[in-house]
């Protein structure tokens, strides 16, 4: 019987976590959209560390280690305790921790981090003012991979993804005056991780992007999106969490250029439908015209500064604001330029990536690959003029068959999708990249297709597919087979002819390409490694030659396929790989880049500049 009863709660544990969860379960409870714009604290700067690779601070081994002597986020002077009583017993004091850098992965910050992965202790105490009647959030940008937060030694909450946002409450734990916020930061990945434990990037554990704490009205606006909708009207919503938020009076200003109200209903959501103004400028790459929009409810007032502009597919063209347009892009990971990056995504140095693109390259669009990037490089996509390819790191491979593993993508995705929904730049959401088919995986894939298509409707729907490459009638083929190709606006393949395998240029300009019927098609990588400064004429692996001459010939071949509307080659700087440990060319890095690892450019990258300003 009492397996029986077992069965039967798994059975109905596995049917309620497969079932296709609603767009609107999804979202997380607390969003504070425009997060860079509201009354807030920057907790940036110097924390203390702790590593704990047997998570002695999470686990009690039955009783038998008294964990409090480990417990790293105990609110507790262990100094004054020890300096108290000869016999009070501890083996951490985060307030006499090693100094670090916040955001910023711990890999870069000292040598014997290098390969550290599991599980970091990170504290930093701060001052704030008593709350009258307000209430206070912490707003992490992203802790890769899983955090456990406390405040003043009290358990917040915890999250898994490593670069995405979120959001918990701290009203009551918050102090006027000395608070000590701990977070427990675990790097690990595993096969039901997202990624998995294994990808072609560096682990860079750590809170990575900022944190702030943010305090609001009793009765806030959590969320305000609008956008331009392919039937010509400006439409969006506006949610407000408190005790006030039901059947409130909400305004919204565009700039100079319109004004609109509506009213909350009793879950504190306003809809709002607006005509154009005749004057509105879309949102283009050539001229990114950003307005300020201002919302304010309840006595809060939030402000944006948001794009308008359409994205469509008529047949195998991309439509922006109706005219078909040709996607000129490149990969990039989030890695600054230097020799140590710490995936610091700062302003400037974000925006020297993107410079790069636009204007070395003479780019108009770029693939932030595999994962959402750093929110300060999505607004200066919007500020400079870059369209954007955003993904969740669901790659190569995870465990499709595990709902749990399902659910943890679409709640991964859920969160890109709202952070970043007022963002002209982003035109596209992949649901994956480079995963072999199979009927488990494209369920999986079909799942985050749905998902994402009910969050936003608005935007195009991608992945970055497997080719296959095989010989019919004594040609060379490259075929996209993939069933999953039903779910998606625009088709996307990574190819690497002429680089992996024993593999040469030869090849090239003898390849056929099939693809599915009138789509448009993206070439979302190709690329081969070179070494910045390694010449030799010969067509050697790994100089620049050979990565140059690899660039002329897939850029001739890509002009024969009919229906390419883009391409976003692999990469634009070279960026740090454990598996890459060829000890004369890679050491830790993978040198797919048109830039060293320090920003000198490969002869590819002038191949490539000359290619897009010809286009
Ligand atoms: C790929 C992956 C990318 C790798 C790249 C490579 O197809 O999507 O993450 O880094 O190839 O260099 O092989």
């Amino acid at each position: 019987m009492k397996n029986f009863i077992t069965a039967l709660f798994l059975l109905i544990a596995w049917v309620v976590a497969s079932m296709p969860a609603g767009a609107q379960d999804l979202r997380p409870a607390f969003l504070l959209t425009a997060a860079q714009h509201r009354d807030s604290q920057d907790l940036s700067g110097q924390w203390t560390y702790s590593k704990d690779l047997y998570r002695t601070g999470l686990t009690d081994i039955n009783g038998w280690v008294a964990k409090s002597r480990m417990q790293r986020y105990r609110d507790i002077d262990v100094a004054a305790q020890e300096a108290r009583s000869g016999s009070d017993f501890f083996e951490f004091d985060l307030d006499r921790g090693p100094l670090i850098n916040v955001p910023g992965a711990w890999n870069a910050a000292d040598a014997t981090l290098r390969y550290y992965d599991g599980l970091m202790w990170f504290q930093r105490k701060f001052k704030s003012r008593p709350l009258q009647g307000s209430r206070a959030f912490l707003r992490f940008e992203a802790v890769n991979y899983r955090a456990y937060v406390y405040l003043n030694g009290k358990e917040i909450g915890k999250h898994e993804g490593g670069f995405t946002p979120f959001v918990l409450e701290v009203t009551d734990a918050l102090r006027a005056g000395d608070n000590r916020l701990t977070v427990g930061v675990d790097s690990t990945h595993d096969a039901q991780s997202i990624p998995t434990f294994i990808t072609d990037w560096d682990l860079y554990g750590g809170i990575t992007r900022p944190v702030r704490l943010i305090i609001t009205p009793a009765t806030f606006i959590d969320d305000a999106t609008l956008s331009l909708q392919k039937n010509g009207r400006i439409s969006g919503e506006v949610r407000l969490q408190g005790p006030q938020a039901a059947r409130q009076r909400v305004s919204v200003k565009i700039g100079a250029l319109a004004t609109a109200a509506a009213v909350t209903d009793g879950a504190g959501r306003a809809v709002f439908d607006i005509k154009v103004p005749a004057a509105l400028e879309r949102w283009t790459p050539e001229k990114p015209s950003l307005y300020d929009v201002q919302f304010s409810a309840a006595g809060d007032a939030l402000r944006d500064r948001i794009g308008f502009r359409t994205i469509a597919v008529q047949g195998n063209q991309i439509l922006l604001n109706g005219k078909p347009i040709f996607l000129r892009g490149i990969s990039l990971h989030e890695e600054e330029f230097g020799p140590n990056p710490a995936r610091n995504m700062t302003e400037p140095a974000s925006r020297a990536l993107l410079h790069q693109i636009k204007y070395g390259l003479h780019g108009n669009y770029v693939r932030l690959s595999h994962y959402p990037h750093s929110e300060v490089t999505l607004r200066l996509a919007d500020e400079i003029g870059l369209l954007v390819w955003s993904e969740i790191p669901v790659y190569w491979t995870v465990d499709w068959e595990n709902p749990a593993v399902l659910r943890k993508a679409l709640v991964m995705q859920a969160e890109a999708v709202y952070r970043d929904r007022n963002r002209a730049s982003v035109i596209l959401w992949s649901v994956g990249n480079e995963t072999p088919v199979s009927e488990p995986r494209t369920r999986f894939h079909s799942a985050m297709a749905d998902n994402v298509r009910a969050l936003d409707p608005t935007r195009l729907i991608s992945a970055a597919l497997l080719v296959e490459r095989r010989t019919v009638d004594g040609n060379e083929v490259m075929a996209i087979q993939d069933p999953l190709v039903d779910k998606l606006d625009v088709l996307a393949v990574n190819t690497y002819a002429g680089w992996y395998g024993n593999d040469t240029l030869n090849a090239l300009p003898g390849l056929r390409w099939q693809v599915p019927g009138n789509r448009p098609l993206i070439l979302s990588e190709f690329g081969a490694d070179a070494l910045a400064g390694y010449r030799d004429d010969g067509n050697k692996k790994f100089t620049e030659e050979y990565q140059a001459e690899y660039y002329r010939k897939t850029l001739a071949m890509a002009d024969k396929i009919p229906t390419v509307r883009g391409m976003s080659p692999w990469i634009l700087k070279d960026f740090r790989s454990p598996r890459r440990e060829h000890p004369v060319f890679q050491n830790g890095w993978n040198r797919k880049g048109l830039l060293s690892e320090t920003g000198v450019p490969k002869q590819a990258f002038g191949v490539l500049a000359d290619y897009y300003r010809s286009k």
